[in-house]
């Protein structure tokens, strides 16, 4: 007889465990046990579940890099005993949190699910029970004895995506997510169907885990009207190592004079530029137009069709690992866990 998969739930804060404060009437983070309370239902799941949880949740708008760490520590502490994991995460930070674990955890062959809710777990109308049973479900798949699912997702709403394709685009309905750039990993309805051919395949190495980030970093959205005193003050910043600059459709940027000097400057001292789109589907493709022909000339890095929360996280991963100056701009423009084309 197989044993059935053991999963290790962790919450980290989010809608999904809140309640409101009585004296305020705002939002904020409760303790575990209560939120487990909410969901007898877990008990009828066809697996074994283990819970670990942050000392003190928060609302996911106060996540940062040492966070990001506890979480994969945990993971990395408790992966040979669990099948899955299924982290609760506030929903406005969440796509953050996906990309930067998921460049944190190399060589991953188990899941590791991030879902949340819209509306504390409490609430009658909430939809935090359906994402938290389907994350734990899809966290427990598995075909020939093997984790059918072998990377970090998010599930919301009926859709599992890869985590670091994701954005969050509405504050307010439950369908909160989107993947713009790859295909929704598995769809929940009637029958729980994985798209399989979209799936990320383990290579058998053991997993390594990444625990240094580098937060001198910064994102600039440029605007017609961006003035040339931002510009410069913006990449004079002291110890600034790397910008994501999210220009205009495929790239596209000022043509100006004042403007491509200024990014040659900075990228001839040192720092590291990503173009990103700020649409949010499509890719870059620098020397398309014109105005984004100059950007490529002066050793702009590509981030292709990547999203910016997968940018600047992987930017950040990236800082972390001394890769020397003449390598860092192919191994950005490199797939390294499925987040870009
Ligand atoms: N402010 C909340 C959070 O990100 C929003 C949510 O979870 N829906 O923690």
């Amino acid at each position: 007889m197989q044993s059935k998969p053991n999963i290790l739930l962790l919450y980290t804060g989010g809608t999904i465990g809140m309640e409101k404060d009585l004296s305020t009437g705002a939002l904020k983070a409760f303790d575990f046990n209560k939120l487990l309370q909410n969901i007898p239902e877990l008990k009828q799941l066809d697996c074994i579940i283990e819970t670990n949880s942050f000392e003190k949740p928060i609302d996911s708008s106060n996540m940062n890099p040492d966070k990001w760490v506890q979480i994969v520590s945990i993971i990395e502490d408790n992966y040979n005993q669990f099948d899955g994991f299924v982290v609760l995460h506030g929903s406005d930070t969440m796509s953050y949190s996906a990309s930067a674990v998921s460049f944190m955890l190399e060589n991953l062959a188990k899941p590791v699910i991030f879902t949340g809710s819209q509306l504390p777990i409490g609430d009658l109308r909430t939809d935090a029970k359906e994402n938290l049973i389907t994350a734990i479900q899809i966290a427990s798949l598995q075909n020939n004895g093997q984790p059918s699912i072998q990377e970090v997702c998010l599930y919301f709403e009926y859709k599992l995506y890869r985590g670091n394709r994701t954005t969050k685009i509405n504050a307010e309905h439950f369908n909160a997510f989107t993947s713009p750039n790859y295909p929704a990993l598995a769809e929940s309805g009637v029958h729980l169907n994985v798209n399989s051919s979209s799936l990320h395949a383990s290579n058998n190495k053991k997993l390594v885990v990444h625990k240094v980030l580098e937060d001198n970093v910064v994102i600039l959205k440029i605007f017609p009207g961006i003035s040339q005193s931002v510009l410069e003050s913006i990449t004079a910043i002291p110890n600034l190592k790397g910008l994501i600059l999210e220009t205009y459709g495929s790239g596209n940027a000022p043509s100006e004079d004042w403007f491509i000097a200024v990014l040659k400057k900075a990228i001839d001292k040192g720092l590291y530029i990503i173009n990103v789109t700020q649409c949010s589907g499509g890719s870059v493709s620098m020397g398309q137009y014109e105005t984004s022909t100059q950007l490529k000339k002066i050793g702009i890095i590509s981030g292709k069709d990547i999203t910016t929360e997968a940018a600047i996280t992987k930017l950040m991963y990236l800082l972390g690992q001394n890769i020397s100056p003449i390598n860092f701009k192919a191994i950005f423009e490199t797939s390294l866990r499925g987040e870009m084309a």
